[in-house]
């Protein structure tokens, strides 16, 4: 309660004051006559009235808007409560977002390391996937890298609409002489129409080399050189120009064999017309990769014969293989027989393989 005093003339009218003003809820404290400066005398009735009432009439709207901030005060802190607690949920829901990520990104990677492909490749195709859906899910991430790679891999289409010179070119057994014969054979007789052929044989270093190549020639009806020197070839090149296709066989070579070296490179300088072509082995070491590049790039390498398809199950050293060195693919080798086991060069027919293998894995 509070008191509050009403000035009038008599008791009665300051009553009837405090009646008008609060109702019939007040009640009478004390009552006094008092004479003032001006010399009247006046009754000063002092009432009891309930505080909220009190408020309301002595302050009207002042007293409610008063108590809003109170109410809106708490409502803001009950806010600020709530959004705190939306926060933490989102923080750990952040954290855990992260630390999902972080699994799905070191999973595949493992995937992909341990099945060949470097490191580095991967770190540079995941972090320009940072922020995206992508690295959320391990299928999405892996299917992504798969779709990379076959981006990456290019394949030389084959063309014999002008005469050509390949040129098989590798480290010692990885099956150049075989690829040639299943070569000579896909293009003398396995095409739309049959293709002029001649082989040449560079390689006098090994002895049954010349041997071999002649065996295949023979069995397959088609021509055979054997060179023994450049000159020997500069002389005979005016007269090669009857063919549509001259396959040119080399001797395997080892990082060692510089003698080799020199010489294939002065043949490869003979002619500009002289498409080179790398043969690697499917069951390529990951040690050996990089020498063997090294080795052959500086005769100016066209492109990637693929052999031994039929001798792994692994690809990942391959493929780690065409994405460093982005050589298009021509031709697959997929087994010993001639010339059945000779495949146009596809990307479907690698990564099947490839994808098989990251499957098991
Ligand atoms: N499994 C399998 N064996 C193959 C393939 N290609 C060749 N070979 C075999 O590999 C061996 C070597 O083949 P070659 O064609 O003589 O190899 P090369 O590269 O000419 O060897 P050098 O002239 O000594 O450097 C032979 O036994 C071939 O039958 C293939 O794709 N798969
Ligand atoms: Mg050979």
């Amino acid at each position: 309660m509070i008191n509050e005093t009403f000035v009038a003339s008599t008791p009665k009218e300051a009553y009837e004051q405090a009646i008008a003003k609060y109702g019939n809820s007040v009640s009478i404290v004390s009552a006094k006559q008092v004479k003032y400066d001006d010399g009247v005398l006046r009754s000063e009735v002092v009432f009891a009235v309930p505080k909220a009432l009190f408020m309301e009439r002595s302050f009207g709207d002042i007293a409610i808007e008063d108590e809003k901030p109170m109410a809106e005060e708490e409502a803001l802190l009950s806010e600020i409560g709530l959004l705190k607690d939306q926060l933490a949920v989102m923080k750990e829901g952040i954290y855990n977002e992260i630390q999902k990520e972080d699994d799905v990104i070191s999973e595949v990677k493992t995937l992909f390391m341990k099945k060949g492909i470097a490191q580095e490749w991967l770190d540079v195709m995941i972090n320009s996937l940072i922020g995206t859906s992508i690295i959320e899910s391990k299928e999405l991430l892996v299917a992504y890298l798969l779709e990379e790679i076959d981006e990456a891999l290019q394949v030389q289409t084959e063309d014999l609409s002008n005469p050509k010179m390949m040129m098989l070119v590798g480290p010692t057994g990885v099956g150049k002489t075989t690829t040639i014969a299943k070569l000579a054979a896909r293009y003398a007789y396995l095409m739309d129409r049959p293709y002029k052929v001649i082989l040449l044989n560079l390689d006098s270093y090994k002895v049954g080399a010349i041997e071999q190549l002649e065996h295949y020639a023979d069995i397959m009806q088609i021509e055979h050189l054997s060179l023994s020197c450049v000159e020997d070839f500069e002389e005979k090149l005016s007269t090669l120009q009857a063919y549509d296709v001259i396959l040119i066989d080399t001797a395997g070579m080892s990082p060692y064999d510089t003698q080799k070296f020199i010489k294939t490179v002065e043949f490869v300088k003979t002619s500009q017309k002289i498409e080179v072509n790398l043969v690697i082995s499917a069951t390529v070491k990951y040690e050996d990769m990089e020498d063997i590049y090294k080795n052959f790039s500086f005769l100016n390498l066209d492109s990637v014969i693929i052999s031994k398809f039929d001798e792994t199950k692994h690809f990942g050293t391959l493929l780690n293989f065409m994405l460093l060195y982005k050589l298009p693919m021509s031709y697959f080798s997929t087994g010993q027989e001639v010339p059945d086991d000779l495949l146009v060069a596809n990307k479907e027919y690698l990564l099947e393989r490839f994808i098989g293998d990251v499957n098991e894995g």
